[in-house]
């Protein structure tokens, strides 16, 4: 594999609240080192803990230098590919990180703007997924805790950074953590892997955003 091939980083989360696997590690370790659209993915398991996971999410930034970046976390109850919209500025956690932080009210970065949306195609990438079968939706919050904290932090990151992109997906539980959990919904790690690969796909070829209603009354 060329050394100069253009990278994209593909980030999943460590276990948490309880749970003994995070299927967003695990549907992205199975995307390591292959190709989409001539990009390398490098994969990355962050962990869940407030500061940390950005230090070590801006520490993997600088070693790859990629061209676009995707963070993905779990969102148990969730149903589907979510695609998240926007980052907001605050840290509210409902449960201790996997450090035992709770913080209530603070900022991800202190003066910086309230929100950041996603540089990706979402609608496109919706669409992508759609077509292929996988369901999709797009998100209009990434919630107040570990995730929401490291697409807000990415965003910022790359503030700077115009040619290189970020954004979140949060992805339901796998069939195994379901289990554990009756009545919740699940996707397989497959599909959410393939799902990812497609998403990412469809990021790097897209110039203009697709314009197809994704919003939500509530
Ligand atoms: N999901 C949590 C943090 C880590 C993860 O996978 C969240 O949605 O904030």
């Amino acid at each position: 594999m060329s050394a100069r091939k253009p990278t994209v980083l593909l980030t999943g989360f460590a276990p948490f609240g309880g749970e003994s696997s995070n299927p967003s590690w695990d549907a992205v370790q199975r995307l390591a080192g292959k190709s989409v659209r001539g990009h390398r993915i490098v994969a990355r398991c962050l962990p869940c803990v407030f500061g940390a996971s950005l230090r070590e999410l801006r520490a993997a930034i600088r070693d790859t230098r990629p061209a676009l970046v995707l963070c993905v976390g779990q969102a148990g109850g969730r149903s589907q590919l979510s695609l998240e919209r926007i980052a907001i500025n605050v840290d509210d956690a409902r449960i201790p990180d996997n450090d035992g932080a709770c913080p209530i009210d603070e900022p991800v970065v202190a003066e910086g703007p309230a929100a950041y949306f996603s540089d990706l195609p979402i609608k496109a990438m919706l669409a992508a997924l759609r077509a292929a079968g996988i369901p999709a939706e797009v998100s209009q919050s990434a919630g107040t805790y570990v995730c929401n904290h490291v697409f807000y932090g990415l965003m910022h990151a790359l503030r700077r950074s115009p040619g290189v992109r970020g954004g979140f997906v949060h992805i339901p539980y796998s069939p195994a953590q379901a289990a554990q959990h009756p009545g919740a919904p699940s996707l397989s790690i497959e599909l959410v892997s393939e799902g990812l690969r497609i998403a990412l796909a469809t990021a790097l070829t897209t110039v203009a955003d697709s314009r197809i209603a994704a919003g939500a009354e509530h």
